[in-house]
C-alpha cells in the first residue's frame, strides 16, 4: 500500500486493506469537553459558518483519537437554510425553524441561494489543507426525505406525521419540495467535492418514518439521483439507512458504494444478503460506549466477527455518539478496533 493511501477510501471501494478503518458518526460533537468549551463562547451557526472555527471543531476528534476519517463539522439542516428557512437551536428541544411549511405556497416560495454555503466551502479547504494525507475528509447532507421531515414539521418530532400526510394528500407539492431539496443538495455536494472532501455520506436518519412500500416511490428516486451524482465524481458514496436495514435489497437500490448500517441488525445477515457487492459501515450500538471497557471490547469483537473476513467493512457506531459518552471510552474503542481487526485480513 502506498503510504499516502487512505485506508478508509480503499475499504469503501472494497480494495485490500490490512485492518478495519474506523470513524464515528457525530465524532465532532458534544461529548468532547473541547467542543463544549468552544460552544460556550460561540453560537452553533458561528461555528458552522466561520471557516477557522469549523476547521478547528472538525479536527478536535482527529487530534485526540487515531481515527481514519474526519467528518466536516456542519449540519444536515444547512440545506433548508440555503432555501430560505432559518432555524435556531433551542436547548432541550434541538433545531427549531422560525416558520415551517404548511401550504403549497410555502413550498413554491423556497428559493435556493448558493452563496449561503461559501464559508462552508472555505472551511472544507482549510480542513483538507491541515488534515494528514492518509486521513479522509467526509462531506455530507441529509436525504431529501429526512431533510423534508424537519422542514414540514418545523422541529424534531416523535412521528413526523405532517410530511406523511402531505405525501398522501398533495403529491404535487410533496414532489416539488423533494425536487427543490434534491437540486440544492446536488449543487451543495458538487462544491463540497470541488473544495476537497474525499467521500460523501447521505444521512437518512428519518428513514424509519416511511413505510418500505412508500420508500420506493417517495424517497428512493431522489436519493438515487444524489448517489448517482456522487458516483459520477469517482469518490465513495455512503448511504446511512436508519430503520431500513432489515431490507438490504431495498437499500441496495440506492446504488451507493457503502451502506451505513444501524444497530438493529446483524452485519453478517446484511453481508450475505448484499452478496459482497457493497461495503458496509457500522454498527456498534451507541449504548455500548456507556459500558465499562470489558463490555466495549467483547461487543466490538462481535461486530468485527459478524462482518468476518475480507475487505469492505468500515467500523462505526449504528447511530451517532451521544453527549454523555466519556472520551476515554472512544479512545479504548479505537484502539481495540485497530488491534483486533487485523486478523480478519490474514
Ligand atoms: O452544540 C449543540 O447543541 C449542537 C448539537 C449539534 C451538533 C454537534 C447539532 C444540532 N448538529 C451537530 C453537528 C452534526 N450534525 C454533525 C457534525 C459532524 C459529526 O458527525 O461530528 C453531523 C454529521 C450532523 C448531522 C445531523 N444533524 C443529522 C444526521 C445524523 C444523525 O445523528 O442522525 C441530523 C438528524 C441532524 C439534525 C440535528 N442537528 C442538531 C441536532 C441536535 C439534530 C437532531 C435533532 C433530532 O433530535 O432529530
Amino acid at each position: 500500500m502506498h503510504k499516502d493511501n487512505q485506508i478508509f477510501i480503499d475499504a469503501c471501494f472494497m480494495k485490500p486493506v490490512n485492518r478495519t478503518p474506523i470513524w464515528i458518526m457525530r465524532q465532532a460533537g458534544r461529548y468532547l469537553p473541547e467542543y463544549r468549551n468552544i460552544r460556550s463562547k460561540n453560537s452553533f451557526h458561528e461555528m458552522m459558518h466561520t471557516p477557522d472555527l469549523m476547521a478547528e471543531v472538525t479536527l478536535l476528534p482527529m487530534n485526540r483519537f487515531d481515527l481514519d476519517a474526519s467528518i466536516m463539522f456542519s449540519d444536515i439542516l444547512v440545506v433548508p437554510e440555503s432555501l430560505g428557512m432559518k432555524f435556531e437551536l433551542v436547548p432541550k428541544v434541538g433545531p427549531v425553524f422560525k416558520t415551517s411549511i404548511s401550504s403549497s405556497r410555502d413550498i413554491e416560495k423556497l428559493n435556493f441561494d448558493h452563496s449561503y454555503f461559501k464559508n462552508i466551502y472555505n472551511g472544507i479547504k482549510k480542513i483538507r489543507n491541515t488534515l494528514d494525507k492518509t486521513k479522509s475528509l467526509i462531506g455530507f447532507a441529509g436525504t431529501p426525505w429526512t431533510t423534508a421531515c424537519y422542514m414540514v414539521e418545523g422541529k424534531p418530532s416523535k412521528d413526523y406525521m405532517k410530511i406523511r400526510s402531505l405525501m398522501y394528500n398533495d403529491y404535487e407539492s410533496f414532489d416539488l419540495l423533494m425536487r427543490k431539496i434534491t437540486d440544492a443538495t446536488i449543487s451543495y455536494i458538487r462544491e463540497q467535492i470541488n473544495s476537497g472532501v474525499n467521500a460523501v455520506q447521505i444521512f437518512d436518519s428519518n428513514g424509519v418514518y416511511i413505510s418500505k412500500k412508500n420508500f420506493i416511490k417517495y424517497s428512493l428516486p431522489y436519493i438515487k439521483e444524489i448517489i448517482n451524482f456522487i458516483n459520477s465524481q469517482n469518490i465513495p458514496s455512503i448511504y446511512y439507512a436508519k430503520g431500513l436495514c432489515d431490507s438490504p435489497d431495498l437499500i441496495m437500490q440506492t446504488n451507493s458504494n457503502v451502506l451505513g448500517i444501524d444497530w438493529s441488525v446483524e452485519l453478517s445477515k446484511v453481508k450475505s444478503a448484499t452478496k459482497g457487492l457493497v461495503a458496509l459501515q457500522g454498527n456498534l450500538d451507541p449504548a455500548i460506549l456507556l459500558c465499562p471497557n470489558n463490555v466495549i471490547k467483547s461487543e466490538t469483537e462481535k461486530v468485527l466477527q459478524s462482518f468476518g473476513k475480507g475487505s469492505g467493512h468500515i467500523f462505526n457506531l449504528g447511530h451517532g455518539i451521544t453527549p454523555n459518552v466519556r472520551p476515554e471510552s472512544v479512545e479504548y474503542l479505537v484502539q481495540q478496533v485497530r488491534e483486533m481487526s487485523s486478523k480478519n485480513y490474514e
